[in-house]
């Protein structure tokens, strides 16, 4: 057969023979096939087109078959999708108003419990049965647990929902509904219900309505304080896809305070983390849910929750695998707060939400009236103010408020001031049933219509700025006011566009001061050139072309590609010996050097809690977010100097804090200690601080005790420390990295608060700026060296001061890494005007801290 139909298109004979040899097969009446191609030649036409109207036809068959079936899956499939039943769990909670609470109702596995649960139950499918949204789809209920008031019910329904209804059952069962049972639900009699509400589960939380391998209940105990763990803590983390709930009661009338001693659980991603829940409720639903937390916390961090009721409920879902010790939770019982708010009188005074710094109770509302003298004006001071909805951003402030004269505040603010054109002023506070946050302290104060900041400029905002910051080129009031109408002082500011006046020297240093960037406009540079970090001036096309035409490699630095460049002092050497035209390329997570060298000793620069508190207070650090700072101290003089920890063994100080003076032998290594995870300078036996010796005091042997010009020295520990969440080194900037004017830095330390002023006790930090090295000459004039970089604020404010020397000048790098850009050094006083802080430049000397200590 293969043979013949191959010589079918050569010629009409061949095919006449074929048709022939067939014609004896033509009996055989298998197939169309054989037919078609082998009838005689004479009557081919007419049989061929016999041929393809069958053809036709077949196809048309088949065609249609395929339309139909296709047709019917369609339906099928779209029928089935429709009439797929998603199963659909809600949590709720309802009120029997007749019945009084037993304590055996706290026990789930009382007969009186299992006799009121089955009521409920009952009462339930009656109403949902009741119901033609939701009864046709009504599975069945759990109860699982009971409180008073009088008795609150707490259960889980179950529907199993066509695809297609469920919006629908969404809809019907977030109502309220008060259920009136008829005569023939006998055993529900005198059973009365009211408050029946229910919300859609998240789908995470739902297996915990039925799992109780994970569950606790703890009753709070009078005056005591009950703790509570995740299972394995401290020792072993808490188990993987796990569903754990706590739930904690007091007594009726009371409310519960619940504090996190210890928070640590896997870091918040956006999907699949792992997460604690506490409720305001023992329905683990979205509407009374107080917080959600999950990630690390300091110690420091304020993690008390209050409770509306006697009852919460604290729920982990834990959806990786990592390994995480958990919480320790502590909470007690305390009466119920019976009025908020209150009549405050008198010249000045302080008011806060209730239970600050703690969150404020869901569910309540304050109102203070507040009377100053009656010849003068009130105005209220709100220095902390955190009423933060977590999940959305509300303009009209619907949710938790406060409200004074009409208008309403809310959200997160920084210090801000609210005044009244009388003496009386009345202050509201409102918070809603879920999410709460840490609230506001405020102050009230009263001041003389006439005059309202005597001798001080007044802000828009009401607040007094001494009169020597208007017209400065600074924000001090955050309204701008005082910067407003200003007439510039040509000989040494500049005028911005937008009439702002800035100091001259800012104009052309790359920053845009004006926010108009009027002072970056003229400057040397012509457009479409490109400025360079030295001021030079280059075409745009000269920039990221593989060659360092800036001269200080700043064109070539910031480019997408890296690539092998010649080597200078400005560019990153690979251990292989090649150079990179990628500026800052070491221990950014991305391998620049073939060798992968950029990449190595990289266990530097990184802090272990991942969340940092607001600053609270002033300018305290939170534990543990420095942890490579130092407190040197020599016995009986205590705290003297600053350090930053650069290995286990190894400390990058400054080095006029080891010179001797007349008596005292300061070179001494003995004569000191170091003290590393330090937080509170009268806590020095605190759990987690390491204390050790020195070995030996390395000086650089080029540092000028007159100029201070290498002002570094290194510090070798009597016995490593260990490593933990408090003890961590910073990383070393290579000598080629740079840290460019106008980036932010963080300078610790317990160093004076002000000059003249004493030491500080909590590690206090400041966030400063780099600043242009020609605007700090002239400064500080003929006081510089290469070795120096000024770092601060030309207004002041914000300094390093006495004690805080030889600590570290922390420098974030790519928003995580933490590298030692600086050493503190010196300074003309603390915080003056133009008067910046002088720091060690540390990536100039990073070649001599490898010489001496191998790091
Ligand atoms: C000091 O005496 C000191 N304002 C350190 C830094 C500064 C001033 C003094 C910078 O340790």
């Amino acid at each position: 057969m293969k043979s013949n139909r191959a010589q079918k298109g050569k010629g009409g004979k061949k095919e006449l023979d074929a048709g022939l040899k067939y014609s004896h097969q033509s009996q055989n009446v298998n197939g169309f096939e054989e037919g078609v191609e082998f009838l005689p030649a004479n009557n081919s036409r007419k049989v061929e087109k016999r041929g393809s109207k069958r053809w036709i036809v077949l196809l048309a068959v088949v065609i249609f078959i395929f339309l139909l079936s296709l047709m019917v899956g369609t339906l099928v499939w779209h029928f089935n999708s429709q009439n797929a039943r998603v199963q659909k769990i809600f949590n709720g909670f309802l009120r029997i108003t007749n019945e009084n609470f037993i304590d055996a109702y706290e026990n789930s596995n009382s007969t009186e419990f299992a006799s009121l649960a089955s009521k409920v139950k009952e009462a339930l499918k009656f109403l949902y049965n009741g119901i033609p949204a939701l009864g046709p789809f009504y599975k069945e209920s759990g109860v699982t647990a009971f409180s008073e008031g009088s008795v609150i019910a707490y259960y889980w329904s179950e529907f199993s929902v066509p695809q297609y209804m469920v919006e629908e059952v969404e809809r019907a069962i977030s109502k309220e509904y008060v259920l009136s049972l008829p005569p023939r639900s006998r055993s529900l009699q005198s059973f009365n219900i009211d408050s029946v509400v229910a919300f859609p589960t998240d789908a995470r939380t739902a297996q915990t309505t039925r799992d109780n391998s994970c569950s606790f209940s703890l009753h709070a105990r009078y005056g005591e304080v009950t703790r509570f763990t995740t299972p394995g803590f401290p020792d072993s983390p808490y188990p993987a896809r796990a569903r754990c709930q706590w739930v904690l009661r007091g007594d009726a009338d009371l409310v519960l305070s619940l504090t996190f001693q210890t928070f640590d659980v896997a870091a918040c991603d956006d999907y699949g983390s792992d997460v604690v829940m506490v409720y305001d409720s023992l329905s683990p639903v979205e509407p009374r849910a107080v917080v959600q937390l999950c990630g690390t916390y300091p110690p420091s961090y304020n993690l008390t929750f209050l409770s509306s009721q006697n009852v919460m409920l604290v729920t982990l879902i834990t959806n990786t695998v990592r390994r995480h010790p958990g919480f320790k939770a502590v909470f007690f019982q305390l009466p119920k707060m019976t009025e908020c708010g209150g009549r405050l009188t008198g010249a000045q005074g302080t008011f806060s939400t209730p239970y600050y710094p703690g969150h404020y109770p869901p569910n309540i509302d304050c109102t203070w009236d507040i009377e100053v003298p009656r010849d003068k004006n009130v105005k209220i001071r709100f220095k902390l103010f955190y009423l933060v909805e977590p999940h959305k951003i509300l303009r009209n402030c619907t949710k938790d408020y406060v409200e004074i004269n009409g208008e309403k505040f809310c959200g997160e603010k920084p210090q801000f001031v609210v005044s009244s054109k009388s003496n009386k002023i009345t202050v509201r506070f409102h918070s809603d049933e879920s999410y709460t946050d840490t609230g506001f302290f405020a102050e009230y104060l009263s001041y003389d219509s006439r005059d309202p900041c005597p001798g001080m400029f007044t802000c828009k905002t009401g607040r007094c700025i001494n009169n020597t910051l208007r017209c400065d080129g600074w924000a001090d009031c955050t309204d701008y006011s005082d910067e407003l109408g200003c007439v510039c002082n040509s000989t040494y500011q500049f005028t911005c566009k937008n009439k702002l006046c800035k100091p001259l020297y800012w104009v052309c240093d790359g920053l845009n001061d004006c926010g108009d960037n009027s002072d970056e406009q003229q400057c040397s540079c012509p457009a479409h050139t490109f400025r360079c970090g030295n001021g030079k001036c280059i075409s745009e096309s000269q920039k990221c072309n593989k060659q360092d035409n800036c001269g200080d490699g700043s064109d070539e630095a910031g480019c997408e590609s890296v690539w092998t460049v010649p080597c200078t002092t400005h560019t990153y050497k690979c251990l292989d010996g090649v150079c990179l035209s990628k500026g800052n390329p070491e221990c950014d997570g991305k391998s620049d050097c073939s060798d992968g060298s950029d990449e190595k000793n990289c266990d530097c620069g990184l802090r272990s809690f991942s969340k940092q508190s607001r600053i609270v207070g002033g300018q305290n650090s939170d534990v543990g977010e420095w942890p490579w700072q130092v407190s040197l101290h020599v016995e009986g003089q205590g705290h003297l100097c600053g350090a930053s920890l650069i290995s286990s063994t190894w400390l990058v100080s400054a080095a006029h804090c080891f010179v001797d003076e007349p008596g005292i032998r300061y070179s001494d290594p003995t004569l000191w200690k170091a003290y590393m995870g330090l937080h509170d300078q009268s806590q020095r036996s605190a759990k987690g601080v390491q204390e050790r010796g020195f070995k030996q005091i390395i000086s650089h042997e080029a540092f000028n005790d007159f100029t201070f010009d290498y002002d570094i020295a290194v510090l070798e520990l009597d016995k490593p420390v260990e490593f933990s969440s408090v003890i961590r080194p910073i990383c070393l900037p290579d000598s080629s990295h740079t840290f460019p004017a106008g980036k932010t830095i963080w300078v610790t330390g317990w160093g004076h608060t002000k000059e003249g002023g004493t030491g500080a006790l909590i590690l206090q930090k400041g966030e400063i700026r780099v600043i242009n090295q020609t605007i700090c000459e002239s400064l500080l004039p003929n006081q510089l060296t290469p070795r120096m970089m000024c770092v601060g604020f030309l207004n002041g404010g914000v300094d390093a001061c006495q004690g805080d020397s030889g600590g570290p000048l922390s420098s974030v790098e790519d928003d995580e890494r933490m590298f030692l850009a600086g050493v503190v050094s010196w300074g003309e006083g603390c915080a003056r005007r133009n008067k910046p802080g002088v720091y060690t430049r540390v990536s100039l000397l990073r070649d001599w801290i490898r010489k001496k200590t191998g790091v």
